[in-house]
């Protein structure tokens, strides 16, 4: 569309520049004079097409706000609502800048906080989980967002946020003006272009077609337990536990997708990087037949229910029985949906 673009507006500026003269220009342009024309023309459309893909990225950066809001509904907050509510700064070190450990830089964004008070603000929640593009993700305590300022960042120095440092949304930390945070909030706590801000955790529910499943449909579905080290790191004790949940054949016999017709299913989690076509998680059908994979939905002795900062309330998980190649997978996070391939 941008190439295209730019041969049209080429296409109208050259027209332009031809129709000035229709109406009695006697002499024709010189060549020179053509040349100058066509290189400003050039560069103006050089100038839109860099400021249209610079528009269209940050155009493109939401903010989903979800878990348990004031509303109970799924907020979204789009790039100029950010802008809007950008008004928190901090000036501090950026803990991820090894190549300038000390350089401070003075961060403009959202305040968590602020964030918190205006679509959140449950006093039984105790944790904010941020989820990001990549799937990482990071879970504060909401009694620290009271005490210190920390901020989704949209501008370092006055200027948008590269990917590479952590834009467009880069979670930041006071270090610089509360050196104790680093004990509580490592430089692993700077998540890198976040896309979601969870309140506490979800309400389970798995999208099959036009079918939703919540906690209930899936708790009235055969129960298995794994013994297993966790297939992704965050908050998980080391070591194998106990995983509680169903099988995902089961999940889609419930949903009337007939396994038989499908070759394989793809396991959608909230990060964005899961909905990437090029990166599905895609299961075949004879492997969600024949081993072990579940999405849990409990852990523990206690059976607990998986929390945001594990990447709950659902997370698919793979048996030992399943092939290195099944269980060399990502397990997903805060699984959403699946979808059947046929
Ligand atoms: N989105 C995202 N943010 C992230 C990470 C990540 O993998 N993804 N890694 C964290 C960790 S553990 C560190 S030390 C710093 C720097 O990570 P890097 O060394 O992978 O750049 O970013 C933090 N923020
Ligand atoms: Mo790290």
């Amino acid at each position: 569309m941008v190439v295209l673009n730019v041969w049209k507006n080429l296409a109208l500026l050259s027209l332009g520049i031809a129709m000035v003269c229709l109406g009695g220009c006697t002499e024709s342009p010189t060549d020179e004079q053509l040349a100058v024309w066509r290189k400003e023309a050039s560069d103006r459309n050089a100038e839109i097409v860099a400021e249209k893909a610079k528009n269209n990225q940050r155009r493109e950066w939401n903010l989903v706000i979800q878990g348990q809001t004031a509303t109970g509904k799924t907020e979204t907050l789009t790039w100029p609502q950010l802008q809007d509510l950008a008004t928190a700064s901090i000036n501090t070190v950026d803990a991820n800048n090894i190549v300038h450990p000390k350089q401070v830089f003075k961060f403009t964004g959202v305040s968590v906080n602020s964030l918190w008070q205006k679509l959140g603000n449950q006093t039984e929640i105790k944790e904010i989980t941020f989820v990001c593009y990549d799937a990482y993700q990071v879970t504060i305590k909401i009694e620290d967002l009271l005490k210190y300022p920390i901020i989704l960042a949209v501008a370092k120095d006055g200027q948008p946020i590269p990917r590479e440092q952590g834009g467009l949304l880069y979670l930041v930390f006071p270090y610089s003006q509360y050196p104790e945070i680093r004990n509580k909030y490592d430089e692993g706590m700077w998540a890198f272009y976040v896309t979601h801000v969870i309140f506490g955790t979800e309400k389970a529910q798995v999208r099959i077609g036009n079918r939703e499943l919540n906690l209930v449909d899936l708790d009235k579905l055969p129960q298995v337990t794994l013994t297993q080290n966790v297939g992704y790191r965050v908050w998980w004790p080391s070591g194998k536990v106990n995983l509680h949940g169903v099988r995902l054949r089961d999940v889609l016999s419930l949903a009337g997708v007939n396994l038989n017709s499908t070759t394989s299913v793809v396991v959608r989690g909230k990060p964005p990087v899961y909905r990437k076509n090029s990166e599905p998680i895609e299961l075949a059908t004879e492997d969600i037949l024949e081993c072990s994979i579940i999405l849990a939905t409990r852990w523990g002795e206690e059976k607990q229910r998986i929390p945001a900062k594990m990447g709950g309330p659902v997370t698919l998980a793979f048996g030992d029985d399943c092939s290195s190649k099944i269980k060399n997978q990502r397990w997903v996070t805060f699984v959403e949906e699946l979808t059947p391939q046929l």
